[in-house]
C-alpha cells in the first residue's frame, strides 16, 4: 500500500467571497475563521450569536497534491476521507467525486480515473449544516431537544453542535479527520478481527483477516503478535478465498484490568498481506487480553447489570464524557490524555461517552486502554426522535460498522449502546408521537444497530439504549434492573437526600450543576457581567431554569453567599456534597448497585453545568471529592438523626484489615467522646463496621449545631479514607473564624503546603492567585490541632513559580468565609 496524506494547509474561504484564507486539515471552519481573525472568539460574552449568521454560509476548501510515479502505477486509488463534517461536495482536477452527509463516517471513494501523474487539485465545498436542518425542520419536523436548533435529527452530524442544556449552538464544519490517499496493487486488507479464547494459562487469539484481491499471485497472510515485553509469537497461512482465520496461543498470559484491579498490559497485533516478500497491505492493533462483558442475573431485587472483567465483577465509578470542545479541530491528544489521566487520579474505572457527541478518536480509546477505564460506548443518536427510511437506515448502517470496526479491539471496551434516552423518551416523555415514529425506534435501536453489532463485533455487549431495562419500551428506567438515568434530584428539585431512597442496579446518569470557578468565569466575562443573572452569565448557562435552582438548593444547605465568587465556591461545594451523597450509598449498597456513572466529567466551553471538570481543564470541587468518594477503599458514614453507621466499602480483590477512629468534636474540634474499631472487609465487599448512637450527647438543638464527627479508616499507618459529618444542615452548623494558616515547603519535584486551623474548617479551599496546579487534596475538612499537608507537583503547575511567589499568591478560604 502506498498512501499520501492530504492533511497540512489548504486554503479556504465563503463559497461567495473571492478573499481565501489559510485552511488547517484535520481543522474547521471556525477554527480557521478564527485563526485568521475574521471572527471573534465565539466563547467570548455573547458571541455565540454570530454563529448562526456564520454558520449560515458555504465554504470551501482546496490544495494541490502531487501524485508520483510509484503512487500512480498502483492499480487502485482510493480517496480516503476519515471525516467530513458533514454535508460535502468533493471535486478531484474539476470532476465530482461525490457528494457526503455523514460527520460520523469513513467514506471511500475509487478515484484513479481521476487523477493523472503530477500535480493534482482537490476541492472540498461544505454546504451549511444550518440551513439544511432549517429546511427538513421545515418539510418534516421531528421531536428533538427544546435547546438546540431543530432539525438537527434529520442530519448525521453531532447533535450537540446545534446546542445542548450545557452547550452553545454552534454548528461548526470542516474536514474534521485525516483526508489521504491510498494505492493498491494486487489486493488489499478489508478487515481484521481478534477474538481472544481464555482458558486457564492460555490466550487461544483467533485472527480473523479479510482481503480482496483483484489479480492472480499467490498471498500469505502474516500475523504477529508481540507481548509487554517484548517476545513475539507469530503464525501465518495462504490467503485463500476472501476470508482467513489464524490461529495464535499466548502462554501465560498477562491480563487487562481496570485501573484499582490490575495492571493494563497491551499487546501489539500486526497482519500483513504478503505478496512474497512485499507487503501489500498491513492492519495493526493494541490489545488487552480479557474478557469483558455485562453479568445480568436474576436475583431477590430484579435483575443485575454489572461489568465482568476476567470473572470479577466489578463496581463502576465514572462520568459521562461530552466531548471536549465545540470546535473540535482544537481537541488534540495532549488535552484528551489529560482529562483521562485526570479520571485515573480521581479512581474511575469508567467513562461513559454519551451519545449525542461524536465517536472519539483513537488516540481516546488507546488512553483508555493504557490508562484501564472501561468504556461505556453509546452509538452516536441522543434525545431525538429519527425518521427510519431506506436511506437513513443505509447510513446509519455503514456509520456504525465503520467506527464498530474502528474501535472494537480496544481491550476498553465495555459494551455499545444504542442511543441516549430514546427508549425512555418513547415511553416517559411528552413529544408528538406516531406508530410510525414509535415502530421505527424498534427498527432502528432493536433490529437494525443490534444486528450491525451483531455482525461487526459478536464479542462486545450490544445494550439498545440508556437507560434500558433490556428494551422493548419495558419500563425502561426501572430501578430493579438495567441502567437508569435518575434526574429527580436537579430536575425533579428533589433534595439531595432522596438518592438514599433509591438502589439502582446501575446509575449511569444522576447529576447536579455548579459554576466553574472565578479565573474560567473572567475568560469570558466584562466585570460588569460577573453577576450569575447577567446577560452574559446567563448565556453561559444553557438549562434554562438551572441558576434558580442552583439557589433553591443553596438555600437548602448554605448560608447566603457574601459576593460573586463565594457564590461560585459555594455552588461547587453543593455540587460536591449532592453527588458524594448518592455515590456513597450506593457503594455501600455494592452488590445490589454495581454503578455509579455520574453526569458530567467535562464542558465543551466555558459553562455553568454538571461538569467535575472545566473547559479550562480546572478541577471543580466535585472532581477532588470523586477522587475521595470512589477510593477504591472507602470509609463513609451513614447518618440518621444522632446515629452514625459507618461503612467500609472494599473495590479490592484482597480483603482489607485496618483500624476505624472516630472522634465526636464539637466547633472548636474540643474532643467529645471517640473510639476505634478494628475491622476486617472481604475482597469486593461492603459492610457496616460500627454502628453509632450520640442521642445521650447530642441532647439539644444547639448541641446538634456544633458537633461534628470525624472518622477515618487506617490501614499500615496510613490514613486511607476520612471524612466528617455534620449533623445539622452546613447553614445552620456554627462555624467559628478558623483562621487557616498555610505555609509552603519545597521539595525538589513538588511543593508541600501544611494547613492548620484554629477550630474546625470545612471546605478548606486552596489556590494560587493566576496559576493552574493541582493539588494532591483540595475542599478537604481540618480540625483544630491536625497538620494537613498537601501536595503540588511542580509539572502540575501552569507556569513556573518560586517559593516565594507561591507563597504570596496561595489562597486559602473555608465554607466560613463565604457569609
Ligand atoms: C441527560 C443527558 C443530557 C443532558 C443531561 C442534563 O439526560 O443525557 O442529554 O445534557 O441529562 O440535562
Amino acid at each position: 500500500m502506498v498512501s499520501l496524506s492530504l492533511n497540512g494547509i489548504w486554503k479556504m474561504k465563503q463559497t461567495v467571497s473571492s478573499e481565501w484564507i489559510e485552511g488547517k486539515v484535520p481543522g474547521s471552519v471556525f477554527n480557521d475563521l478564527l485563526n485568521a481573525g475574521k471572527i471573534e472568539d465565539p466563547f467570548y460574552r455573547d458571541n455565540e450569536d454570530q454563529a448562526k449568521e456564520i454558520a449560515s454560509y458555504d465554504y470551501e476548501y482546496v490544495r494541490d497534491f502531487y501524485v508520483d510515479g510509484e503512487l500512480f502505477k498502483q492499480d487502485k486509488i482510493v480517496l480516503c476521507c476519515e471525516g467530513l463534517d458533514t454535508l460535502s461536495e468533493i471535486r478531484i482536477n474539476n470532476q465530482k467525486v461525490a457528494n457526503t452527509d455523514n460527520m460520523h463516517r469513513t467514506y471511500e471513494f475509487d478515484i484513479k480515473e481521476l487523477l493523472k501523474e503530477g500535480m493534482n487539485n482537490i476541492h472540498v465545498i461544505l454546504h451549511s449544516p444550518l440551513k439544511f436542518v432549517e429546511q427538513k425542520h421545515k418539510e418534516n419536523p421531528l421531536w428533538g431537544v427544546a435547546d438546540a436548533i431543530p432539525g438537527y435529527p434529520h442530519l448525521r452530524k453531532a447533535h450537540y453542535m446545534f446546542g445542548w442544556d450545557w452547550g452553545p449552538q454552534i454548528p461548526d464544519s470542516g474536514i474534521w479527520r485525516n483526508i489521504s490517499l491510498k494505492g493498491y496493487s494486487c489486493a488489499r486488507l478489508e478487515d481484521v478481527y481478534v477474538t481472544q479464547n481464555h482458558t486457564k494459562d492460555k490466550v487461544s487469539l483467533d485472527v480473523r483477516v479479510r482481503h480482496l484481491q483483484w489479480d492472480k499471485a499467490n498471498l500469505r497472510i502474516e500475523v504477529r503478535v508481540t507481548s509487554p515485553d517484548g517476545g513475539i509469537v507469530t503464525a501465518d497461512a495462504v490467503a485463500s478465498g476472501f476470508e482467513n482465520h489464524i490461529n495464535i496461543d499466548i502462554e501465560n498470559p498477562q491480563l487487562w484490568w481496570p485501573n484499582g484491579y490490575g495492571k493494563q498490559p497491551l499487546y501489539k497485533v500486526e497482519a500483513a498481506l504478503k505478496k512474497n516478500e512485499t507487503i501489500l497491505d498491513e492492519k495493526n492493533y493494541n490489545i488487552g487480553l480479557r474478557t469483558l462483558t455485562v453479568r445480568k442475573e436474576k436475583d431477590q431485587w430484579g435483575e443485575s447489570f454489572e461489568f465482568n472483567v476476567n470473572g470479577i465483577s466489578i463496581f463502576a465509578m465514572g462520568a459521562d464524557y461530552i466531548p471536549e470542545d465545540n470546535l473540535l479541530a482544537r481537541c488534540n491528544p495532549e488535552r484528551t490524555e489529560k482529562l483521562i489521566k485526570d479520571c485515573v487520579e480521581a479512581n474511575f474505572n469508567c467513562i461513559r461517552v454519551w451519545g449525542g457527541g461524536i465517536y472519539p478518536e483513537d488516540y481516546f480509546f488507546d488512553f483508555c486502554d493504557k490508562y484501564g477505564l472501561i468504556v461505556w460506548q453509546d452509538l452516536m443518536f441522543a434525545c431525538a426522535v429519527y425518521e427510519m427510511n431506506d436511506e437513513f437506515a443505509e447510513n446509519i448502517k455503514k456509520e456504525a460498522e465503520d467506527n464498530i470496526r474502528r474501535i472494537r479491539h480496544h481491550a476498553c471496551l465495555g459494551l455499545w449502546c444504542g442511543n441516549n434516552e430514546m427508549e425512555w423518551g418513547w415511553v416517559a416523555w411528552d413529544f408528538p408521537k406516531t406508530a410510525k415514529l414509535r415502530t421505527d425506534y424498534i427498527k432502528q435501536f432493536e433490529i437494525l444497530l443490534p444486528q450491525v453489532a451483531k455482525e461487526t463485533d459478536p464479542n462486545t455487549f450490544y445494550w439498545p439504549a440508556s437507560p434500558s431495562s433490556g428494551g422493548g419500551f419495558e419500563d425502561p428506567n426501572n430501578e430493579n434492573m438495567g441502567d437508569v438515568h435518575y434526574w429527580d434530584v436537579w430536575h425533579g428539585l428533589k433534595p439531595f437526600t432522596d438518592y438514599r431512597n433509591y438502589y439502582f442496579r446501575f446509575a449511569s446518569e444522576f447529576g447536579f450543576q455548579s459554576f466553574p470557578c472565578l479565573k474560567t468565569v473572567e475568560s469570558f466575562t466584562l466585570p460588569e457581567d460577573r453577576n450569575i443573572f447577567s446577560y452574559v452569565m446567563e448565556k453561559h448557562q444553557k438549562n434554562g431554569a438551572a441558576n434558580g435552582k442552583i439557589l433553591y438548593y443553596l438555600s437548602e444547605n448554605f448560608k447566603y453567599p457574601k459576593d460573586f465568587d463565594s457564590l461560585l465556591y459555594t455552588s461547587q461545594i453543593l455540587q460536591a456534597e449532592a453527588i458524594k451523597y448518592g455515590v456513597e450509598h450506593w457503594r455501600r449498597n455494592r452488590g445490589r448497585c454495581m454503578g455509579a456513572i455520574y453526569w458530567q466529567l467535562n464542558d465543551c466551553w466555558p459553562v455553568a453545568s454538571w461538569s467535575s471538570i472545566d473547559s479550562f481543564g480546572r478541577w471543580k470541587a466535585l472532581h477532588y471529592f470523586a477522587k475521595k468518594f470512589f477510593a477504591p477503599v472507602l470509609l463513609s458514614a451513614c447518618e440518621e438523626g444522632t446515629q452514625v453507621g459507618l461503612y467500609v466499602t472494599n473495590d479490592t480483590l484482597a480483603q482489607v484489615k485496618g483500624k476505624i477512629i472516630w472522634s465526636l468534636r464539637n466547633n472548636r474540634s474540643e474532643i467529645i467522646r471517640e473510639g476505634s474499631k478494628e475491622i476486617a472487609v472481604d475482597a469486593l465487599n461492603a459492610a457496616i463496621c460500627e454502628q453509632l448512637d450520640f442521642s445521650d450527647v447530642l441532647t439539644s438543638k444547639e448541641l446538634l449545631r456544633s458537633t461534628y464527627l470525624e472518622y477515618s479508616l487506617i490501614i499500615d499507618n496510613n490514613c486511607i479514607s476520612a471524612g466528617t459529618v455534620l449533623f445539622t444542615k452546613a447553614k445552620h452548623f456554627e462555624f467559628i473564624d478558623p483562621e487557616i494558616i498555610v505555609d509552603v515547603g519545597e521539595q525538589a519535584d513538588r511543593f508541600i503546603i501544611t494547613v492548620q486551623s484554629k477550630t474546625f474548617a470545612k471546605y478548606v479551599e486552596l489556590d494560587i492567585k493566576d496559576s493552574d496546579c493541582k493539588f494532591s487534596d483540595n475542599y478537604f475538612d481540618i480540625s483544630a490541632g491536625t497538620i494537613k499537608e498537601v501536595e503540588v507537583k511542580k509539572d502540575s503547575l501552569s507556569r513556573n513559580i518560586t517559593l516565594d511567589e507561591l507563597k504570596e499568591k496561595l489562597t486559602v478560604r473555608s465554607i466560613f468565609n463565604i457569609a
